[in-house]
């Protein structure tokens, strides 16, 4: 995309979040829902089909490029991105990155306009951060499969019209190597759901268990048509997933130092305005040089990652670093804002939840530092 196209994208984006979503983040958190104009705008700005190529109808952002819109988006609650999250990131990801042709012709162009929406079914009540370990099967039968289990904790499931559903199809080889990633349409006989999850924030993004008993799917539903491979297409997609989540981190930062400066600036105490005090200083301050530092991070994780060099370790280190960073910059905010940052009116109390969440999915925190160590151990073995 040029430059002054990109721009124009950026400030389209940057004038719905002011314009649109921000006023309407209360009603969000009352209906604890997603507005249906709100989506039906989405939809047109294009934002479910930020990185689905332009040859399948998207707008085939780059990495560098999708964070930046990303960052723009997340200054407005970040329940409003797990929206299209799940569609622009690790719900269609595998599609495209190890789908067959027929499978990306399929159902990208649908994904792309919001038409369609996609999810990503991984986790299982036995199989969060070991996800090699999941139970799930696909029995084959002739030229079909049968799959069966449970999926927990699944981002938009009661609205996915396709799920990517990782199933072990090699019941004798344990691990990894045993598992397949599928592509389920919804309407699939056989898929049913659980009650919609109560959350501790992020209220308005409908989580649930996705359950598979006995659903039917042809042999071709494997993504790229050779089974085994499914757990290294999941991580594969976790590994951009970490970029995006990084670039939710930067935008809600963005936004809770703003709250954070306006409030210092404007609450006059001991006769002054509360910012004019070094120890409030010093919370602006450590909040503005992490601000810096996930910026920064990304910048040059993002770009690696669209010159095709292999950035697992980094992703991880920074899905790390931005995730946990965010957290501290939330509790500043709420620090900085005092009473009135525990009171659900200045809405920073409602980010440092939803932020809480940050730190878990797509890989905790612990597992990010494994997947670090792990890799830098094995890098010095190979170079010894
Ligand atoms: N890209 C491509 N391939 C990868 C990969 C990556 N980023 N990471 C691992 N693989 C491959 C490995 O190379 C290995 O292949 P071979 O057997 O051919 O060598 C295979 O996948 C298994 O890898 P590994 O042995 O490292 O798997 P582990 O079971 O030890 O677990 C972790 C790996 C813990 C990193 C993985 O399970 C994980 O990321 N867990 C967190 C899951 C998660 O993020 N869940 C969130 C749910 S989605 S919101």
């Amino acid at each position: 995309m040029d430059n002054e196209t990109f721009e124009l994208l950026r400030t389209t984006v940057r004038r719905f979040v002011d314009n649109t979503l921000i006023p309407a983040e209360n009603r969000l958190e009352e209906e604890n829902d997603i507005p249906e104009e709100i989506i039906q705008a989405m939809r047109e700005l294009g934002l479910f089909g930020l990185s689905i190529p332009e040859e399948y109808g998207g707008i085939g952002l780059t990495m560098s490029e999708e964070a930046q819109i990303i960052r723009e988006l997340t200054r407005a609650s970040i329940v409003f991105r797990s929206l299209i999250g799940t569609t622009v990131g690790i719900g269609s990801q595998g599609i495209m990155m190890d789908g067959s042709e027929e499978q990306k012709r399929e159902w990208l162009p649908r994904l792309a306009t919001g038409e369609a929406i996609s999810s990503f079914a991984l986790t299982e009540p036995e199989a969060g951060s070991d996800a090699a370990s999941l139970k799930t099967v696909a029995v084959k039968d002739g030229d079909v499969y049968r799959i069966s289990g449970t999926k927990r904790f699944i981002t938009n499931a009661q609205r996915a019209a396709v799920f990517t559903v990782m199933a072990r199809t090699e019941k004798d080889v344990p691990g990894a190597g045993g598992i397949s990633a599928f592509v389920v349409p919804a309407n699939t006989p056989g898929i049913s759901f659980g009650k919609v999850d109560k959350k501790m924030g992020q209220h308005g993004s409908k989580t649930c268990d996705v359950i598979f008993d006995n659903c039917e799917v042809p042999a071709s539903a494997i993504i790229g048509g050779v089974p085994g491979q499914g757990f290294k297409t999941a991580m594969k997609v976790l590994d951009r997933g970490r970029i995006h989540i990084a670039a939710v981190a930067l935008g809600m930062c963005d936004r809770l130092i703003h709250e954070s400066l306006s409030y210092a600036t404007e609450r006059k105490q001991f006769g002054q305005p509360i910012a004019q005090f070094q120890l409030i200083q010093a919370m602006l301050a450590d909040s503005q040089t992490e601000r810096l530092a996930i910026e920064s991070m990304l910048t040059s994780v993002a770009a690696r990652f669209d010159a095709r060099e292999k950035v697992s370790m980094d992703a991880s280190c920074l899905k790390y670093f931005a995730t946990e960073a965010v957290g501290r910059v939330a509790d500043r905010a709420v620090q900085i804002l005092g009473g009135s940052g525990y009171m659900a009116e200045y809405k920073v109390e409602r980010f440092y939840r939803d932020v809480r969440l940050l730190r878990i999915y797509e890989g905790t925190s612990q597992i990010q530092q494994m997947i670090i160590a792990k890799t830098m151990i094995r890098n010095a073995a190979d170079q010894a």
